[in-house]
């Protein structure tokens, strides 16, 4: 089956790191008119998984993890062009602020969570990545959001996130905002643990939670 062919070729471009075939695969995926976040989710995303634990065990190197990267942010970028495209238009529904924590400069994942939010009409301020405990309540101060979510790929920085939680607790914040985490450092007992008000562990389980939080519904 067409469909399954192109998941398989999206996963193997990522493995192998050769952009043109990713994007050419994410080309013919819109074409198909298929489901841009499941390609997204069953075709990139285990490729770069793979890749990763290439680079633990070893077997890959910094390099490849770098090529595999922008070969699957290259083939991202238009299927998250498709989502945005095919996305719910109607008026905002709440307001995000999200991004990547305090040391960690993955992207990725966190790009493609905005992407889905502004898709079921989240107004979503995205702050990038490596972003200070002192930046986001700069930001809830400034943006007044609804939520903020936080993004952590690294083990050494997930504790940023409860940094973010205790500074807004500090600030008197705290009740202003609901705060979701999200990113391969991060489980759902964790989540509970430092207090956060939901857990994404994808990117639809993601904006779910976030509907849910809001009562938003749909
Ligand atoms: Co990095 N890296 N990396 N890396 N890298 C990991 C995370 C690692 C697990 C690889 C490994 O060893 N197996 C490992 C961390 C180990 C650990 O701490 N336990 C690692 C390491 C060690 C490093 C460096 C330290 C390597 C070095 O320099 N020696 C370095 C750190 C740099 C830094 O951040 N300070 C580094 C660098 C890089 C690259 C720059 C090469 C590149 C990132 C490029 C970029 O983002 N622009 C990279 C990559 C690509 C990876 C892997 C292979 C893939 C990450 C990714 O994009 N996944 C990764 C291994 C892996 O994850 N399997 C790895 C796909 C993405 C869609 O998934 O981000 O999890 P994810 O997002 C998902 C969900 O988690 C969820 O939805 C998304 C869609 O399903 N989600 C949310 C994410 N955020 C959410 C927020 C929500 C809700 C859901 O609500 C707010």
């Amino acid at each position: 089956m067409i469909e399954n062919d192109l998941i398989a070729e999206l996963k193997e471009a990522v493995i192998q790191g050769i952009p043109e075939k990713a994007v050419a695969a994410a080309e013919r995926v819109v074409e198909l008119q298929m489901d841009p976040v499941e390609a997204f989710e069953s075709g990139l995303k285990p490729g770069i998984s793979e890749v990763g634990e290439g680079f633990a065990s070893g077997k890959l190197y910094l390099p490849d993890l770098v090529l595999s990267a922008e070969t699957m942010k290259a083939a991202a970028k238009v299927l998250e062009a498709e989502i945005s495209r095919t996305g719910t238009k109607r008026s905002e529904v709440g307001k995000v602020v999200l991004g990547t924590v305090q040391g960690d400069l993955h992207d990725i994942g966190k790009t493609i969570v905005a992407t889905l939010l502004s898709s079921h009409g989240f107004d979503v301020i995205d702050l990038g990545v490596n972003i200070s405990p002192d930046q986001y309540i700069e930001a809830v101060r400034r943006e007044k959001p609804d939520v903020i979510g936080m993004s952590s790929l690294l083990t050494v920085t997930a504790k940023e996130l409860g940094i973010v939680i205790s500074k807004l607790k500090e600030q008197d914040l705290r009740e202003d905002v609901k705060v979701i985490v999200g990113g391969g450092a991060v489980t759902s007992s964790y989540a509970e643990e430092i207090e956060a008000d939901g857990y994404g562990q994808n990117a639809e389980l993601g904006v779910r939670m976030t509907k849910f939080l809001l009562s938003v519904e749909g």
